[in-house]
């Protein structure tokens, strides 16, 4: 060993270090050479094993194999070490993004999608996805560096002083620090577990700057890593919960079923088919568990919803929760004047039951053990639901379904979002194993209706909160972790959200067609500032905007359209040929509505009512 110091007098060395190395170079490299040098002097002798190593071994460890982040003090470093030592490394242009591409990551693949990010303001930036990943339930874990932790906690203005800890306990579901080397291991370790267990999540963990550049023994620091087993295990329900829901389903006139993203999550996709198929129960996506079974299936009672929301007796919820997505179980949507629904509820958090209203039968556990209990229950003297049920859902879907063809198949001009999205219900029909990403208010709520899917986990939306935002970083995710063509349907409002990150689709050439729906503001163009002053409504964008030049401006495709033709011909070459590619399809300003299908949440329109 070199030279063994006392806490005090490294510490000392350590911010002397610090601060001309912060004078002397902005980008943070000369930071972490610093505290090498400090940390060093007090390194054990024979082969050692940095901070930094021990983080991207404890990932690689874990099956990890992507990073999403941005670069910065303090972890500019590991995010050159981790892409030398094989990680691949996405290096996005604002870490919200990074943030909404690791939570599409964990949803896609139940490993959760790492983010990493700098201290203070970078950390507040991968903050939003943080807390929506939570909301949705998709695991993702955001690693951010911090500083000085001695500095911090005596406020005492260190670079990007915060303590993040704190500020992210209550927006994720579990959140840990790091003080020392050797303990890496089981951070990771306790992150991986608190964002895949029971219910997925968002978790925080905090790196601060020294941890990187401690050493310990190559051997200790190796021994020191976990590799988690079994992070997500099995619950299996209790057999007598098994048997309250099968008797409730066995005794419904009119049953359904609703699937929600929990099932698309949970990957349990041949059971849940076979559930619906062998009970011959009709059922409803929800928005991101749509392809779970094809749109087009027979039972699919999406063109009945409101019928069906309305007169059905029992209800089997799976992997869905009764929030102001489905009206909270109660009111209008659900006819509850006409008498109580009865539920059924599979659900892996408990706490989830009678969270909106009484639910009969809960049945708790993962979803593929429930419903595979349920199916075991379910023999070949299963009476399926009476003709009255299924005939009646038939006939308004039938009625339905023709009256959106012909709407689907007129061409205005200029496009409104019926033609528009046609074309695109077409091509996705020639590549189901595209990967939808919508958002919006009219763009969102049309093309959920209008775009049938046919494949589980291919359609990625807005989620539980409707946030704006998520467009570029979901699709940078899907293209990286599934090598699939991805198609982005966005609203020109939704868009400029996370529109820099075509710079990023274009750095890692991915396979990403974005399609702008402009029609010239924030669900529509057509509002007047009514004070007479020159600014326009707060609604209204700059008018004929080319949001096509945006993806040109990096080497990729743009193509402004204007006519249905135009935008399925250059959707068909951008899927075709897997180019980053940009439409900007031209709507007419005046089509939709304000807030599209949720105006019913608006003070105004709601004081009105
Ligand atoms: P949607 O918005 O599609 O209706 P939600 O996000 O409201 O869906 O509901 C998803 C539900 O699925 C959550 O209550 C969550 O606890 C549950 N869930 C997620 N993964 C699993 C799983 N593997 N097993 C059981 N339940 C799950
Ligand atoms: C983070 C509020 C909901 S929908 C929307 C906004 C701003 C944009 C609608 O316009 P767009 O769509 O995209 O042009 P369209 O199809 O009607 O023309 N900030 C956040 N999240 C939300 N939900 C909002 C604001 C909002």
């Amino acid at each position: 060993m070199s030279s063994v110091r006392t806490e005090k007098e490294a510490t000392t060395t350590l911010s002397e270090a610090l601060k001309s190395a912060k004078t002397r170079d902005a980008d943070g490299d000369a930071v972490v050479r610093a505290l090498k040098s400090v940390t060093e002097d007090n390194a054990p002798e024979g082969e050692t094993i940095d901070g930094f190593h021990l983080v991207i071994d404890a990932l690689k460890l874990n099956g990890i194999d992507t990073i999403f982040g941005l670069p910065g003090i303090p972890i500019t470093d590991l995010t050159r070490m981790a892409q030398a030592e094989g990680l691949r490394v996405i290096s996005f242009r604002h870490e919200q993004h990074a943030g909404n591409a690791a939570a599409a990551a964990g949803f896609l693949t139940q490993k959760p999608g790492i983010c990493l990010t700098v201290s203070a303001p970078g950390f507040l930036n991968g903050l939003t996805a943080l807390a929506n990943a939570t909301t949705n339930c998709f695991p993702m874990i955001l690693i951010s560096g911090s500083s000085e932790r001695e500095i911090v906690d005596l406020q005492q203005g260190d670079y990007e002083e915060m303590d993040q800890l704190a500020i992210a306990k209550p927006l994720c579901k579990a959140a840990f620090r790091v003080l020392h080397a050797q303990d890496i291991g089981v951070g990771i370790a306790r992150a991986i577990r608190a964002a895949l267990s029971g219910r997925p999540g968002g978790v925080y963990l905090d790196l601060p700057a020294k941890l990187f550049a401690q050493t310990m023994e190559a051997a200790a620091g190796k021994a020191s890593l976990i590799k988690v087993v079994d992070a997500a295990p099995r619950q299996i329900p209790a057999a007598d919960a098994v048997n309250r829901a099968l008797e409730l389903l066995k005794g419904a006139k009119r049953p359904l079923i609703l699937l929600g993203k929990g099932a698309a999550y949970a990957q349990a996709d041949a059971d849940i088919r076979a559930l619906v198929e062998k009970t011959g129960i009709p059922y409803l996506p929800m928005s991101m568990a749509k392809g779970l079974l094809p749109d087009t299936h027979a039972q699919s009672a999406s063109a009945a919803r409101s019928y069906v929301l309305q007169e059905a007796d029992v209800v089997v919820l799976i992997g869905a929760r009764l929030n102001w997505l489905l009206s909270h179980g109660k009111g209008k949507t659900w006819a509850q004047e006409k008498g109580a629904k009865r539920f059924i509820q599979i659900d892996i958090a408990p706490t989830e039951i009678d969270s909106n209203v009484a639910i009969e039968a809960p049945v708790i556990g993962d979803i593929g053990s429930c419903v595979a209990a349920l199916l075991a229950g379910i023999d070949a003297k299963w009476a399926r639901p009476p003709a009255e049920w299924t005939g009646a859902i038939a006939e308004r879907k039938d009625k339905n379904l023709s009256k959106m063809a012909a709407t689907l198949a007129a061409r205005p001009s200029p496009m409104n979002f019926h033609s528009a999205l046609s074309v695109i219900r077409d091509q996705v029909k020639a590549r189901p194993d595209a990967i939808v990403v919508n958002e919006g208010a009219n763009t969102l709520d049309f093309a959920r209706s209008i775009v049938d899917m046919y494949e589980p986990r291919k359609r990625l939306d807005v989620g539980t909160w409707g946030i704006m935002g998520i467009g570029m970083g979901f699709s940078v995710a899907a293209a990286v972790v599934t090598g699939k063509p991805v198609i982005a349907i966005e609203g020109d409002s939704a868009f400029g959200f996370s529109g820099m990150e075509v710079e990023t689709i274009c750095r890692y050439n991915l396979p990403v067609c974005v399609i702008v729906f402009n029609n010239n503001g924030v669900y529509r163009g057509t509002d007047v500032n009514p004070s007479g002053t020159s600014d326009v409504a707060p609604t209204v964008f700059v008018k004929n905007a080319r949001y096509d030049k945006l993806m040109e401006a990096f080497g990729g495709v743009g193509v402004n359209a204007t006519t249905a033709d135009e935008l399925q011909k250059a959707l068909a070459e951008a899927v075709a040929s897997g180019r980053p590619t940009l439409i900007n399809a031209v709507i007419d300003e005046t089509a939709g509505t304000e807030s599209g299908r949720i105006t019913s949440l608006n003070p105004a329109t709601a004081k009105k009512k």
